[in-house]
C-alpha cells in the first residue's frame, strides 16, 4: 500500500510564492487521490504494492495491460508529487550551490541560461504536465512530460521538477503560468537538488 508523505514544512511555509490553500488542496486532495487510485488499481497485485513507487513507474511494461494506464497516471502522480514537495523549501537565497551549481555552469553556461531554458520547456508544455532537470551521469538536460509521466519511465533520473498543472498555481496566478514559474525559482530546495545530483555521478 502506498501512503501520502507528510509535507516537510507547514502548508503556509512557501508563501507568498505558493499559497496555503493551494498547498492544502494540492497535497491533501490531488496527491491523496493519486495514492488512493494507485492502491485501488494495484489491489491484489502485491508484487507492485511492495515496491517503491519510483520502481513501479520504471516497470510499467510488467504491469497487467488492463490496469497499466491507471498505474501510469496515478503511480506517476504519486512519484512526481512525492519528489516535488521535497524540492521546495521556504525561501533562502534561491541560488544553486555545491556540485550541481558547477554542473549547471558546464551544461548551460550559467544559472540564468538554465532558468530561461527550463521556463521555456515549462511554458511550452501544452495542457497539463511537468518540466524537468535530468542528470545522466552528471550531464544535465531539460525535458518535459505530459500528464503525470516522469523521466523515470524513460530510465532517466529527475533531480528537479516543476508541476505545471493548473491545480498547482491557479488560485494565486490564474492563467499566468509564467508568474508561477518565476515565483517557484525563489523556493527551490537547491540542497536537495544537489543531494540528488550527487547520487547520479
Ligand atoms: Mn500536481
Amino acid at each position: 500500500m502506498f501512503t501520502v508523505p507528510d509535507l516537510p514544512y507547514a502548508y503556509n511555509a512557501l508563501e507568498p510564492y505558493i499559497d496555503e490553500a493551494t498547498m492544502k488542496l494540492h497535497h491533501d486532495k490531488h496527491h491523496a487521490a493519486y495514492v488512493k487510485n494507485l492502491n485501488d488499481a494495484l489491489s491484489g497485485h502485491d508484487k507492485f504494492l511492495e515496491m517503491p513507487v519510483e520502481m513501479v513507474v520504471q516497470k510499467l511494461a510488467e504491469v497487467p495491460e488492463a490496469i497499466r494506464t491507471k498505474v501510469r497516471n496515478n503511480g506517476g502522480g504519486h512519484a512526481n508529487h512525492s519528489l516535488f514537495w521535497q524540492l521546495l523549501v521556504p525561501k533562502k537565497d534561491g541560488m544553486p550551490h555545491g556540485e550541481v551549481a558547477k554542473a549547471i555552469t558546464e551544461s548551460f553556461g550559467n544559472f540564468k541560461s538554465l532558468q530561461e531554458k527550463f521556463a521555456a520547456a515549462a511554458m511550452s508544455r501544452f495542457g497539463s504536465g511537468w518540466a524537468w532537470l535530468v542528470s545522466e551521469q552528471g550531464r544535465l538536460t531539460i525535458t518535459d512530460t505530459a500528464n503525470q509521466d516522469t523521466p523515470l519511465m524513460e530510465g532517466k533520473t529527475p533531480i528537479l521538477g516543476l508541476d505545471v498543472w493548473e491545480h498547482a498555481y491557479y488560485l494565486t496566478y490564474q492563467n499566468r503560468r509564467v508568474d508561477y514559474i518565476a515565483a517557484w525559482w525563489q523556493i527551490v530546495n537547491w540542497e536537495e537538488v544537489d543531494r540528488r545530483f550527487l547520487e547520479t555521478i
